[in-house]
C-alpha cells in the first residue's frame, strides 16, 4: 500500500510494513522472479487538509513538503522502489485519470446522484461514506459523532457487484479474517418478502413490505415497525399520533445508520395509531416507528417477533408489546430463557397448520403459501450500501460535472480533462458547503452541451477513489494518453502479492475491487481481481502498550537511524517479533541485533584479510555444509510466508557455525569458507541490504549481491549419513553399531561398549588395544 502523506514524518509503522515488503520482494528477485516494487502517495485528503487548516498553510505546499521529506526517508530503507514510476494523486496528471474513471462509471449510470440522508461529520464538515463511520457512529478521522443529513450527493453504484465482490473472495489469496470482514460488510442475507396490508380503509391499496431472514416466525409477529424514512409514514399515522411520530422522526434523524444499528443502543420508538393486518391470520396488528428499523436495509419495514429477535424482544419488553413464542428447541430438553428472545432455529409450535415443521422447512413453506396469495416472494438483501463519493472538501479532484440550468448535470467532455483543482485558493476551511463553490474562477462555467453560463460541481471525490485504481497507473506513470497502458497492465497486473493493515478491510480493500470488477466489466482490464495475494503486517507496541502520540510513547525512526543505521533498524523491527502478529519494540533491544551486525562484521574481516580471493574449493566441511544447507532451507521457507524473525534466528546460528569453523586456521579450506561466505551474504541481503553490499564487494565481487541468485539448498547434505559398523572382539564379530558416518572413535567405542551383548563378553576381561576403522570396523583386542 502506498503512503499517505499527513504528517511529515514517517513512522515506525511505515518501515515495519515497508522493510518487510522490501525483504520479501529481495528474496523474489533474487529467487529469480522479476520484481516491480513501486511507492506512491495518497497525496488528497481530509488528514492532509486539515493539517493545513491548523496551521494556516495550503494544503498543496504542506503536503509536498511531506511528499520530499518522505521520499528520502524511504530512500534510507533500502527498499528497491522504482522512483521512476511514482504515484501522486494530487497531481493533475493522475487525478486527470480518477476523473476519467468517474466519467466511465458515469456513463454507464454507475456513478449517480440522489437525494438521501447521508453521514454527516460536523467536525470534517462533510458527508461521509458508511465505511468512514466507526461502529460506535463516529467518524473515522476525527471521532466526532456522525449525524445524518438528508443531502444530494454522489454516489458510485457498488452494490451492482456485490455478489461478485463476494464471490472473487474464494479466488484470492487472503487473510481468512479479512475475508470474513469483507463477507459481513457486504452482508448478503437471503430471506423473504411479506406484505402487510393496511387495515385503514383509505389505504386499503398499499400495502407495508418487510424483509425477514424468519419467515418461520410470522405465527409470533406482534407488531410491524417502520423505519422513520418510510415513505409510508406520512400517510398512515393518525391525526392524534402525528405530532409524537414526527418529534420522534425529527429527534432520529441526528443518529448515522452505524450508530442506529448497534445491539447496544437503547431501542426507541412510538406507535403510529395505525394496523397492519396480519396476512396469514388477519389479526389487526400495530404499526410503530423505530430507529432502529434502518430505511436503507431490506425495504425499510421489520415485522417484529420479540419471542425471537433480540432488538424486538427489547423493544416489545420495553413497550409492553406482546411476546408470543412460536419455535421451540428442537432438542426438548434444552432450556428456554424467559428474559431473553430465542433466536436458534426450532421447531415451530402456535403457529397453526405449520406446528410441528422445523424452521428450515416452515420458512420455505410459508413463503410457498404467501406466493400463492401473492402476499410474498423470496427476496435478498445486502448490508452493502452505495458507495457516497462526493465531499464537501478542497483537498481533493474535483467532479468533473457541470450543472446547467438548461441541461441539468452534464459531463465535462474527456478532452477537457483535468479540470484543475485551483491552487490559488485562500479560504479552503471546510463550511458545511464545498469551499470550492465560492471560487468563482473555478465554480463559473459554459455548459458543454448548450455553451450557455453554468457551474462546476463543487465538490471533490473521497479520496479511496483516488487510491481505488492507483496500482492500475503504476507501470504507465510516464503514458500521458491514457490512465494505464493496456501490454504494460497485462504484463504487470493484477498485483501479485499486496502488502498493508487489515484496518483496510472493509474500505480501500473493497472499493479497489468494486473499480477493477467495473473496469472488467467495460473490457479495460483483464482481470477482476486487483490483489491476488494479501498480507496484513502485524501491530508494534512499546514496552507492551500500544504507541500513540498522546501518550507520548511513539518511537521515532530517526533518532535510532541516525545512532545504529538504517539496516539495524529494519533488522530489528523484523527480528522483534512475527511480523504478521506484531512485535514490542525496546529501546534495549536494538542492541542486540547491532551486537548481532559487529559480530558478522569482525567475522568477515577476520577471515577476508588473509583468505585468497580465487581459491578453490577443495574440501567441503560437511559439519559446516550440514549447518548451511539447513539455514538454506530453513530461511528460504520462512521467507516465503514472512516469517522473518526466525530466518534471522538461522543467520545467527550460521554465523556462529562459520566462526566455529574458521578458528581452526589448519583446518580452513579457503575456497569452501568464501562459497559459504557468499551464500550467507546473499541471504543476509534481503534483511540489511547496505551492509550485505559491503560485505559482498569486500569479498571480492565487482557486481551487487541483489543481482545474486538466491542459493540452492542441497537436501543430501542435511541427511545425517549414517554407517553400520562390525564391533570385534578379539577378531570375532560380537555386535553391529549404527553411527553418523563422520562420528569419532570415542563416539563410536562408547556406544560400542554400552552394547549389553558386548558388555556380556566383556566381563572380567580389560581392553589392551582398540583398533578403529572409520565406518567399517572397531576391534577390541582383549
Ligand atoms: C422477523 C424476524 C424474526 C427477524 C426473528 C429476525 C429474527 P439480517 O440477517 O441482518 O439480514 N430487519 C429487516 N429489515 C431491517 C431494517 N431495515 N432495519 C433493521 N432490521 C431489519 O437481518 C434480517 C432481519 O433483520 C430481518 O428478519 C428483520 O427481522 C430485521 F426471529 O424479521 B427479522
Ligand atoms: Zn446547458
Amino acid at each position: 500500500m502506498f503512503s499517505y502523506p499527513s504528517e511529515k514524518k514517517l513512522h515506525i509503522g511505515h518501515w515495519w510494513n515497508y522493510g518487510g515488503t522490501d525483504t520479501y520482494a529481495r528474496f523474489r528477485r533474487m529467487q529469480g522472479d522479476i520484481v516491480f516494487e513501486p511507492m506512491g502517495f495518497d497525496a488528497f485528503g481530509l488528514p492532509a487538509e486539515n493539517y493545513a487548516v491548523k496551521h494556516g498553510v495550503h494544503p498543496a505546499a504542506t503536503t509536498r513538503d511531506s511528499i520530499n521529506y518522505i521520499r528520502e526517508q524511504l530512500k534510507l530503507i533500502g527498499a528497491m522502489y522504482d522512483w521512476n514510476y511514482e504515484v501522486d494523486t494530487s497531481r493533475p496528471e493522475y487525478y486527470r485519470w480518477t476523473q476519467w474513471l468517474f466519467l466511465q462509471l458515469y456513463r454507464k449510470g454507475a456513478a449517480y446522484r440522489k437525494q438521501a440522508p447521508v453521514n454527516w461529520c460536523p467536525s470534517c464538515m462533510t458527508v461521509l461514506a458508511n465505511e468512514q463511520v466507526q461502529s460506535d457512529g463516529t467518524c473515522e478521522r476525527c471521532s466526532s459523532k456522525v449525524t445524518t443529513r438528508n443531502l444530494e450527493q454522489w454516489f458510485f453504484r457498488i452494490t451492482d457487484f456485490a455478489d461478485q465482490l463476494l464471490e472473487g473472495l474464494d479466488r484470492i489469496d487472503w487473510p481468512a479474517s479479512t475475508k470474513a470482514r469483507q463477507r459481513n460488510w457486504i452482508g448478503r442475507s437471503e430471506g423473504s418478502e411479506i406484505d402487510f396490508e393496511l387495515q385503514c380503509q383509505d389505504l386499503s391499496s398499499e400495502h407495508i413490505v418487510a424483509f425477514t431472514t424468519r419467515p418461520d416466525t410470522l405465527f409470533g409477529v406482534s407488531y410491524v415497525v417502520l423505519a422513520p424514512e418510510h415513505h409510508l409514514l406520512e400517510r398512515i399515522v393518525t391525526p392524534e399520533h402525528r405530532p409524537v411520530v414526527s418529534a420522534y422522526v425529527e429527534r432520529s434523524r441526528h443518529a448515522s445508520e452505524i450508530e442506529r444499528l448497534s445491539t447496544e443502543r437503547e431501542k426507541t420508538g412510538v406507535f403510529t395509531g395505525a394496523f397492519a393486518i396480519h396476512p396469514l391470520t388477519g389479526e389487526p396488528v400495530p404499526i410503530w416507528v423505530a430507529d432502529y428499523v434502518i430505511g436503507s436495509y431490506g425495504t425499510g419495514a421489520v415485522m417484529a417477533v420479540p419471542a425471537h429477535d433480540q432488538r424486538d424482544f427489547d423493544f416489545a419488553t420495553r413497550y409492553g408489546l406482546p411476546i408470543r413464542r412460536v419455535i421451540r428447541p428442537e432438542n426438548p430438553h434444552d432450556d428456554v430463557l424467559i428474559d431473553r428472545a430465542f433466536v436458534e432455529p426450532g421447531v415451530l409450535q402456535n403457529s397453526g397448520a405449520f406446528d410441528g415443521q422445523t424452521s428450515e422447512l416452515a420458512s420455505r413453506v410459508i413463503t410457498d403459501t404467501l406466493i400463492e396469495q401473492g402476499r410474498g416472494r423470496f427476496a435478498v438483501s445486502y448490508r452493502l450500501r452505495d458507495w457516497l463519493v462526493s465531499r464537501q472538501r478542497y483537498w481533493g479532484a474535483p467532479i468533473p460535472m457541470i450543472h446547467c440550468s438548461q441541461c441539468g448535470v452534464v459531463e465535462v467532455p474527456e478532452s477537457d480533462l483535468p479540470v484543475l483543482l485551483p491552487e490559488d485558493i485562500v479560504d479552503f476551511a471546510p463550511r458545511g458547503a464545498s469551499p470550492l463553490g465560492a471560487h468563482k474562477s473555478f465554480i463559473e462555467t459554459t455548459c458543454p452541451r448548450c455553451h450557455g453560463a453554468a457551474q462546476r460541481d463543487p465538490d471533490t471525490m473521497d479520496t479511496f477513489v483516488d487510491s481505488s485504481w492507483y496500482f492500475l497507473r503504476y507501470p504507465s506513470t510516464d503514458v500521458n494518453e491514457h490512465p494505464f497502458n493496456m501490454e504494460r497492465t497485462k504484463r504487470w497486473l493484477p498485483v501479485d502479492v499486496y502488502i498493508g493493515g487489515p484496518e483496510h478491510a472493509t474500505g480501500h480493500l473493497i472499493y479497489a475491487r468494486y473499480i477493477a470488477k467495473f473496469l472488467h466489466s467495460q473490457g479495460l482490464i483483464d482481470f477482476d481481481e486487483p490483489f491476488m495475494k494479501m498480507v496484513h503486517q502485524g501491530i508494534i507496541t512499546y514496552n507492551g502498550q500500544r504507541m500513540s502520540k498522546s501518550k507520548g510513547n511513539v518511537v521515532n525512526p530517526d533518532a535510532f537511524i541516525d545512532k545504529f543505521g538504517s539496516d539495524c533498524f529494519r533488522l530489528y523491527l523484523m527480528f522483534m517479533g512475527d511480523w504478521q502478529t506484531g512485535g514490542d519494540w525496546s529501546d534495549d533491544g536494538i542492541v542486540g541485533v547491532r551486537r548481532f551486525q559487529n559480530k558478522v562484521w569482525r567475522l568477515f574481516q577476520g577471515i577476508i584479510t588473509d583468505m585468497p580471493y580465487n581459491a578453490q574449493v577443495k574440501h567441503i566441511d560437511r559439519g559446516l555444509n550440514r549447518a548451511l544447507n539447513h539455514t538454506i532451507n530453513e530461511v528460504s521457507s520462512d521467507l516465503t510466508v514472512f516469517r522473518f524473525n526466525t530466518a534471522i534466528s538461522r543467520l545467527m546460528e550460521l554465523t556462529s557455525a562459520i566462526q566455529e569453523y574458521a578458528s581452526d586456521p589448519a583446518a580452513i579450506d579457503p575456497g569452501y569458507l568464501r562459497s559459504v561466505l557468499d551464500s550467507f551474504t546473499i541471504m543476509l541481503s534481503p534483511f540489511a541490504p547496505h551492509m550485505a553490499e559491503a560485505l559482498w564487494s569486500r569479498l571480492g565481487h565487482d557486481d551487487l549481491v541483489l543481482d545474486q541468485a538466491w542459493p540452492e539448498f542441497d537436501p543430501k547434505a542435511i541427511i545425517n549419513e549414517q554407517v553400520t559398523m562390525a564391533v570385534q572382539i578379539n577378531g570375532k564379530l560380537v555386535e553391529t553399531v549404527t553411527v553418523d558416518i563422520d562420528a569419532t572413535q570415542e563416539a563410536v567405542v562408547a556406544q560400542a561398549e554400552g552394547m549389553p551383548r558386548v558388555k556380556r563378553v566383556m566381563t572380567g576381561r580389560s581392553i589392551r588395544k582398540t583398533i578403529f576403522v572409520p565406518g567399517k570396523i572397531v576391534n577390541f583386542v582383549v
